[in-house]
């Protein structure tokens, strides 16, 4: 088999990669380890930034996000038993917080791609990647995970498997440099048949730890709560997770949760983590393949959605006009953002989340830290450009 572009990967990455190149004229294959109900069912993200919003518009895949989709002014920040509003869309001259499950990002870029007559193969298994080095770069794979080995033989590869694929190992280590921070803590994650507790969102910071309100649906609730990194989903009984939420997002005012039966759980861990470089011969890689941020920013689809952007101008840029200058400062243009990103979600984790091992003076830094945000206009204005997204810029 032969295309321009193969892709390892059907996450936001991959799929918004391929539909950006097929607009393009660009053809490509993607191949994908988990079936197409796996991958359409998993709970991941909930917040898209403006430019992934207005991305999916452009594309023409964005008509059941606007239909379906929730558009948020704002969100609340919330310490010392009193919320704090930050007016996202009065700070950013008029952009909105998108709550949109990325399982329904998936399943409307899947459809778009199929019905477009994309080739993608779910459920793969054995993918390797040979010749990146060269101008003949190959992905091989197991259809169905025991069929033949078949080959793809691509102009390029793009790596847009998550954090656990094989493309970030296919750069030689002897070139790659990776920047990691691991943290204490992790997210328990709950979903709820209940009404919003909340018409936006509530990001905690407690005495006993983070706990975020978010929704899916006007019957589903989605909840965080900060656990500690080596704690197991066992120890957390329904009732234990509600005591937890009561507390942690009481307020002065008497805020109400409201509960309902817990339909799904689980525990993530969190580590923010940068691969340099991102592209090495004719591999380049996006999203998760390539970084990592915390979830507390609500970043890493984005992240994902940004890379792709780049990626897609300078393969257009070289079939279009045999020009590589892009795809030859894919890195550099990439990793800009990127560290910036970084930077914002190792923040807002560190600004929310109780770290047991604070002294009582970074507790107190970490408090000023919050009323500095929620009270000068210069640095709310900071926090909700970069909640909202940072502009593109090639
Ligand atoms: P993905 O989504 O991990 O997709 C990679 C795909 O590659 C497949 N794969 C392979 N395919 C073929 N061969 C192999 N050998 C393969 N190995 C793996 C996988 O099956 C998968 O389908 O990466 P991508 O496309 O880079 O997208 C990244 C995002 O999924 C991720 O950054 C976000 O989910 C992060 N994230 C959030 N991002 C936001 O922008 N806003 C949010 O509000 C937000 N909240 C979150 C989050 C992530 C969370 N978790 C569970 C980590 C909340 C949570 C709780
Ligand atoms: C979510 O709804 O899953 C969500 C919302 C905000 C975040 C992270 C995740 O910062």
């Amino acid at each position: 088999m032969r295309t321009q572009v193969g892709i390892i990967g059907a996450g936001p990455a991959g799929l918004l990669l391929s539909h950006l190149l097929y607009l393009q004229g660009i053809e490509s294959v993607i191949i994908e380890s988990r079936t197409r109900e796996e991958i359409e069912g998993t709970i991941r993200a909930g917040v898209l930034e403006q430019g992934t919003v207005d991305l999916m518009n452009q594309m023409g895949v964005g008509v059941r996000m606007m239909k379906e989709g929730h558009f948020h002014e704002g969100f609340e920040l919330r310490f010392n038993g009193t919320g704090h509003r930050v007016n996202v869309h009065e700070l950013t001259g008029g952009k909105y917080v998108t709550v949109y499950a990325q399982h329904e990002v998936i399943k409307d870029l899947v459809a778009a791609r199929l019905q477009a007559g994309g080739q993608i193969y779910f459920n793969v298994g054995d993918v390797s990647l040979h010749d990146v080095d060269t101008s003949a770069p190959k992905i091989r794979f197991r259809p169905n995970k025991d069929g033949e080995l078949q080959e793809i033989a691509c102009d390029y590869i793009a790596g847009c498997d998550g954090f656990h694929g094989p493309s970030r190992p296919a750069i030689p280590q002897s070139v790659r440099k990776e920047y990691q921070k691991i943290y204490p803590f992790s997210w328990l994650g709950v979903l709820v048949e209940a009404p919003p507790s909340s018409h936006e969102l509530i990001y905690a910071n407690h005495e006993q730890g983070f706990a975020l309100v978010s929704t899916r649906s006007p019957q589903i609730q989605r909840l965080y709560l900060q656990v500690d990194a080596k704690d197991h989903i066992d120890n957390w009984s329904d009732d234990r997770i509600w005591s937890e939420l009561h507390t942690r997002l009481e307020t002065k005012d008497g805020f109400k949760l409201i509960e309902g039966p817990i339909f799904q759980k689980g525990i993530v861990s969190m580590r923010s983590f940068v691969c340099d470089p991102m592209q090495y011969g004719r591999l380049f890689l996006a999203g998760d393949a390539a970084h990592i941020v915390p979830p507390t920013g609500a970043k890493g689809l984005n992240l994902a959605a940004a890379d792709v952007q780049v990626l897609a101008r300078g393969l257009e840029a070289f079939y279009k006009a045999g020009k590589t200058d892009i795809l030859n400062r894919y890195t550099e243009i990439c990793l800009r953002r990127i560290w910036k990103a970084e930077r914002f979600s190792w923040f807002m984790t560190t600004m929310l989340h109780r770290d047991m091992g604070h002294t009582p003076f970074e507790r107190g830094i970490q408090l000023a830290e919050l009323d500095y945000v929620t009270s000068s206009r210069a640095a709310s204005t900071s926090l909700a450009e970069n909640y909202i997204g940072l502009p593109m810029e090639f």
